[in-house]
């Protein structure tokens, strides 16, 4: 291997979220509250960034912007941006976005708060599919906006989406919006194109807009292949596709997201009402992960399979009552615990207190997600086996 996903790098001291946000977002609280660990000997597995390095080409592409040394106002103005973006896609999903619809956002979630502001109206509903990504439910409420969950369907940890449910909740009239996941964060499913044609056709049938959050479409199994949704949605204009490089290369601090936007109207509207400066490190660092990021991502993903196989089999050796499959997309491993733990209790402070691990789970999915823990396995092997370890040991002695 090229590039060396075993080494360890320190990130306390950047204001990293991982290290030290963790009781702000996981657990609602201040530095007041206190573990049985100090906050360094904790292992992270909760937030979905990586503990990786950025792959060199994009810091450097970096460290030539900062030669320049002005960073005065800027926007996108280089037509290099959109290529490498547009051959990107084209390259690894056989997909050609239109440059004429393509916007910029500080992040996907931010392009979230303001396209349900944009679509929906106060008293409409927007539709998820739930377990989920909690900051689809905070759009929402954001807005004030009524959100309707309609749950997949866990047949042996493989999640299928609940046509009929989906049917009649997008039905409502007072439904105006299905956020969509693709793939989907937690589950790591992998929409099918049956499946993404039959959303499509839900949405389009009864008149549903749908944004489609592909922000984690790069990071699949190596013999996987992703559909943007937009691809195989063809005759319908209601579709927006969300795309960043923030997750597949570990640079979600420098906030920059493309949106895809062919309806023209809501086009015109993001234009009129969105403030579009961007940030010129960004602006560099985006157009070179897609220009020059290749090599690393594909072996960074040989890295990933080589993780989940290794959970997969210290699974079956150590908690042989964990269900767990690997996903077909993330770098997120998604098992149901409930047959060793209460799965009434708060199971990331359970494992904060009793096994020094710091990850998600239970209710911060939304809802239908009891029982299970989410753990981030893009990080060293070594860690990841310090973090099983642990949470073996903390559930045998719960079980005992
Ligand atoms: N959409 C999905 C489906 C995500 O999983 C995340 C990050 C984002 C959007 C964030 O996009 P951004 O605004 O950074 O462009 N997911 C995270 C997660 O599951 N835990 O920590 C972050």
């Amino acid at each position: 291997m090229k590039y060396n996903f075993d080494e360890i790098i320190e990130r306390r001291g950047t204001n990293s979220m991982n290290t030290d946000g963790f009781r702000e977002y996981i657990f609602h609280a201040d530095n007041t509250m206190k573990f049985p660990y100090k906050d360094e000997e904790f292992v992270r597995m909760w937030i979905a960034d990586m503990e990786f390095a950025t792959p060199d080409v994009i810091i450097n592409a970096i460290k030539e912007r900062l030669d320049k040394r002005i960073f005065g106002y800027t926007k996108i103005f280089d037509p290099e941006y959109y290529k490498a973006f547009a051959k990107w896609t084209q390259k690894r999903y056989d997909w050609h976005c239109e440059k004429k619809d393509l916007v910029t956002s500080p992040g996907i979630i931010p392009a979230l708060y303001e396209l349900v502001s944009y679509i929906t109206k106060e008293d409409e509903n927007v539709l998820i599919m739930t377990p989920s990504y909690a900051f689809f439910k905070h759009a929402v409420d954001y807005h004030h906006r009524k959100l309707v969950c309609s749950d997949l369907i866990n047949e042996d940890g493989y999640y299928k989406i609940d046509f009929d449910d989906l049917e009649k909740k997008a039905k409502d009239p007072k439904t105006t919006l299905l956020i969509f996941c693709n793939p989907h964060n937690p589950t790591g499913r992998i929409w099918t194109e049956e499946e993404l044609k039959q959303v499509g056709e839900i949405c389009k049938r009864n008149n549903v807009w749908i944004i489609s959050d592909e922000i984690h479409c790069d990071l699949i199994r190596t013999d996987m292949k992703h559909i943007p949704l937009a691809k195989v949605v063809t005759d319908y204009d209601k579709v927006i596709t969300c795309m960043s490089p923030s997750k597949t290369f570990n640079m979600a601090g420098l906030m920059l997201a493309n949106v895809i936007i062919p309806n023209k109207e809501l086009f015109a509207k993001w234009k009129d009402r969105h403030y579009d400066f961007e940030n010129p490190l960004s602006v560099t660092a985006v157009q070179a992960a897609y220009a020059y990021g290749e090599g690393w991502l594909d072996e960074m993903k040989l890295y990933l399979d080589s993780n989940f196989e290794f959970l997969k089999q210290y699974l079956a050796k150590h908690l042989s009552l964990a269900k767990f499959r690997i996903p077909e997309a993330t770098y997120l491993a998604w098992v149901d615990i409930s047959a060793y733990i209460d799965t009434d209790q708060n199971i990331p402070l359970f494992f904060a207190n009793n096994a020094g691990v710091l990850l998600e789970g239970g209710n911060m999915f939304v809802q239908n997600s009891n029982g299970f823990i989410r753990l981030n396995l893009a990080c060293p092997r070594s860690i990841l086996q310090i973090g099983l370890d642990r949470i073996t040991a903390a559930l045998k002695k719960e079980n005992e």
